[in-house]
C-alpha cells in the first residue's frame, strides 16, 4: 500500500510511504521535501489589525480578488526560486506556512516582514500600485524572513544594509527564475518597477545596476557613515552582486576595477550559500566580502571566478 505522508499542521509533504497492511506499520519512506510549499492568504480589509481574516489557504481554488491570488501565485514561485535554485524548504527551510495579509492600511505605500508574516499595502496609484502583485518585492520580502532563520543580520549598520541587499538580490533573482530562468533582462536589476509611479515609466524603488539613480542609495563603500539607512548601505552590495553576475565596472567610475561576470546563477549560488551558512549577525561589508569568496571556493568554483567575487567588492571600495 503506497500513501502520501503527513506532517502535523503543514501541507501534505507527499512522502512515497510503503505501509504494511495488516498492521498499518510504515516499511518505508522515501521523503519529497519539493511538495511542501503550504501558504495562507489574509485580508487585512484595509484595516491594521493583523493577520486578519483567512481567504484563501494553500490547495483552494482562486477566491474572487485577484490580489489575494496574484500574491498567492507569487510566493509559489519564489517557493520554487528557492527550492529548485537552492535546495530550500520555505522559509525555515523546512515546509514553514507562508502567511500573507494583502490591503494592510488605507493606500499603504509599503510591504514589510513582521517577523511572523508578510504585509502588503494597496499603494496610493499615484507613488505605487498594490505591492502584493509585484514578484520582486514578494521575493524581497519573504527574504527578510530567510535571512531571519540564517544570518540573522542585524537590521542596523552595515549588517543592515547586507540584510536589506540579500532581499534584493534575492528579488532580482527570483524574478528571473520566475520569468524562466533564462536570459537576464534590465528589469530584473529593477526593485518594484513594476508598481512604482504608474505614470512615469521604467523607474523603480532601487536600481542594483546603477544604485544612485535613485538619489540616495550608495554605490561605494566610501560614501559609507554611521547611521546611513540600511536601504541605502545595501546599494554597495546591490552593485557587488549586480558586477559579479553580468561583469563590467562600476557605472558611475568610482573605480577602475574590471570585473569578469559569472552569471547570475552563479552569483546567486555564492550569496545564498554566504547568507546561509556563513555570515553571522554583526557582519559587516567586508565580512560579505570574505564570506562570498569562502562560499565560492566551498562551491568548487575556480580561481578566476573567486577572483570575480573579490574585483566585485572591490570595484564597490570594499577590499579586506
Ligand atoms: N519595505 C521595507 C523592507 O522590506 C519595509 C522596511 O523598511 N522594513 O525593507
Ligand atoms: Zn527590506
Ligand atoms: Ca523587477
Amino acid at each position: 500500500v503506497v500513501q502520501h505522508g503527513t506532517k502535523p499542521d503543514q501541507t501534505p509533504v507527499r512522502d512515497w510511504v510503503l505501509v504494511d497492511a495488516r498492521n498499518g506499520d510504515v516499511m518505508l519512506r522515501i521523503p519529497q521535501i519539493k511538495e511542501a510549499l503550504n501558504r495562507r492568504m489574509h485580508d487585512g480589509q484595509n484595516g491594521t489589525a493583523l493577520p486578519g481574516p483567512v481567504v484563501r489557504r494553500e490547495g483552494e481554488a482562486p477566491v474572487a480578488d485577484p490580489v489575494v491570488n496574484t500574491n498567492y501565485d507569487h510566493l509559489g514561485t519564489v517557493y520554487e526560486c528557492y527550492s529548485e535554485l537552492f535546495g530550500r524548504d520555505s522559509i525555515d527551510n523546512n515546509g514553514g506556512l507562508l502567511i500573507s495579509t494583502v490591503h494592510h492600511r488605507v493606500n499603504y505605500v509599503n510591504a514589510f516582514w513582521d517577523g511572523t508574516q508578510m504585509v502588503y499595502g494597496d499603494g496610493d496609484g499615484v507613488t505605487a500600485t498594490n505591492l502584493a502583485n509585484s514578484l520582486d518585492v514578494t521575493a524581497h520580502e519573504l527574504t527578510h524572513a530567510v535571512t531571519d532563520y540564517e544570518s540573522d543580520l542585524i537590521y542596523s549598520g552595515e549588517s543592515g544594509g547586507l540584510n536589506e541587499s540579500m532581499s534584493d538580490v534575492f528579488g532580482a533573482v527570483c524574478e528571473w527564475y520566475g520569468d524562466g530562468a533564462d536570459e537576464v533582462l534590465p528589469r530584473h536589476w529593477l526593485i518594484g518597477d513594476d508598481v512604482w509611479t504608474p505614470n512615469i515609466p521604467n523607474d523603480a524603488l532601487r536600481y542594483m545596476n546603477d544604485p544612485a539613480t535613485d538619489g540616495d542609495s550608495l554605490d561605494h563603500y566610501h560614501s559609507y557613515q554611521t547611521g546611513t539607512g540600511v536601504h541605502y548601505s545595501s546599494g554597495i552590495s546591490n552593485l557587488a552582486f549586480y558586477l559579479l553576475s553580468q561583469g563590467g565596472t562600476h557605472p558611475r567610475g568610482r573605480s577602475t576595477i574590471q570585473v569578469t561576470g559569472i552569471g547570475i546563477q552563479k552569483a546567486a549560488q555564492i550569496f545564498y550559500k554566504a547568507n546561509a551558512d556563513l555570515l553571522v549577525p554583526s557582519s559587516n561589508f567586508e565580512a560579505a566580502k570574505t564570506a562570498t569568496e569562502q562560499a565560492a571556493a566551498q562551491l568548487g568554483y575556480s580561481a578566476a571566478e573567486i577572483e570575480s567575487v573579490s574585483n566585485a567588492w572591490r570595484a564597490v571600495g570594499v577590499s579586506v
